[in-house]
């Protein structure tokens, strides 16, 4: 096989997870913009996503949030999905929302409230038997605000008893995604706020226990795609949360405000043997003010892109550039990969795989957006938080 079918083989088995709540209403704390059409229910936001399916070929899997996509029957939830060609995937939990968690979640110095979220994690696990999720993504809101607030190493302690109890309630097959972002919510110290904790914790429970990447979570300047080099050499890199940012958490389209981070991020995915089922490729984004559907669609071809052109860095004029110390020349062979256009290839891709080689305009033709803006009238739009 050429490297260019290779390319084009490993593109066609891409798999990019859309999140349910991108397809909700969001904002910032100030305001919430609403959009015609937006989904009233768990189930109307799984029919968006089958369109972003449709039109990309390679969306195939809905992340879900508990509690905002809670509903009675996941069986039927999970059913309702692949009626539509798309499945359930990782499930998220939320411990940051309650009133009870104002002190933190799992870490929390009060044992009762301790209990009530480990309860409620345990709780996704089940949702997980019943709709066939591989992986439970955890994200804590803990930290302190105030230098003396409370112990940072007994949160640490806690931290570990709690998701011990967790690990333990994993089933075969199944997987604890553990993420880490610096600050925000809390402002001075953050319970998992890098990596390196997320690692070390994860080494401790074992090998079901992977750190997962979100890019919007690092401190301005970090070497993101040197920690997806350590993470994989280390077999603990289990996903990412794609997202962009220009100053914090901003949770912009994957691949707007930096396309060649991502670039350098998806190399050292190739180069470690990431692109594979072990690695979730998760989107966690919100449209705060873009059309959403396009938004995602626009989020999942900017991934592909960026996967595109790592898949085409000439590997071995590399490594012989690398062993001559040509140092020049090994940066021109990772830019030569960079600044080639891949849209063509994508556009043949597509073709390859019987969709339309634009998947925007053919969303976009489609009439969806007219059909959801007429028929979603009434009821409560759903929302970050809801
Ligand atoms: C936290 O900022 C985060 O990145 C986590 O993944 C959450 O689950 C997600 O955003 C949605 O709020
Ligand atoms: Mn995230």
């Amino acid at each position: 096989m050429t490297e260019l079918a290779a390319a084009k083989a490993a593109l066609k088995t891409q798999a990019v997870e859309t999140p349910s709540w991108a397809y909700g209403n969001s904002g910032t704390r100030f305001k919430v913009f609403a959009q015609a059409g937006v989904p009233r229910t768990p189930q109307e936001k799984l029919d968006d996503a089958a369109r972003v399916h449709e039109f990309t070929g390679v969306a195939p899997t809905v992340a879900l949030h508990i509690p905002w996509d809670r509903v009675d029957d996941y069986a039927a939830l999970a059913r309702h999905a692949e009626e539509r060609g798309v499945r359930l995937g990782t499930v998220n939990s939320n411990t940051f929302q309650d009133d009870d968690y104002r002190l933190g979640s799992i870490c929390h110095p009060d044992a009762a409230v301790r209990r009530k979220a480990v309860d409620h994690l345990l709780e996704c696990v089940d949702i997980m038997d019943t709709t066939g999720s591989r992986d439970l993504k955890l994200w804590f809101a803990d930290g302190t605000n105030y230098p003396g607030q409370d112990d940072i190493r007994a949160r640490q302690d806690r931290l570990a008893e709690g998701l011990s109890e967790v690990y333990e309630r994993l089933g075969e097959g199944q997987r604890m995604l553990l993420e880490y972002k610096f600050f925000e919510p809390a402002f001075y110290t953050t319970d998992v706020p890098d990596w390196g904790t997320a690692y070390a914790h994860c080494l401790r429970l074992g090998p079901k226990a992977q750190v997962v990447v979100d890019t919007g979570h690092h401190a301005p300047g970090t070497n993101i795609e040197f920690i997806v080099a350590v993470l994989l050499r280390e077999g603990r890199l289990g996903g990412f949360d794609f997202n962009s940012r220009f100053y914090a958490d901003d949770d912009l389209m994957v691949g707007a405000a930096d396309p060649f981070q991502l670039f350098r991020i998806m190399y050292e995915v190739v180069r470690g043997g990431g692109f594979t089922p072990d690695v979730a490729f998760m989107l966690d984004q919100c449209h705060n003010i873009e059309a959403k559907i396009p938004a995602i669609i626009r989020s999942v071809m900017n991934v592909q892109e960026a996967t595109a052109k790592a898949l085409l860095v000439d590997r071995s004029a590399l490594a012989e550039a690398q062993r001559a110390g040509d140092v020049l020349g090994a940066n021109a062979v990772l830019m030569d990969a960079y600044n080639t256009d891949v849209r063509p290839l994508l556009r043949e891709v597509r073709e390859e795989m019987g969709l339309d080689p634009d998947p925007l305009s053919a969303y976009r033709r489609s009439g969806w957006a007219e059909r959801i803006a007429a028929e979603r009238v009434g009821g409560q739009q759903a929302g970050w938080g809801a």
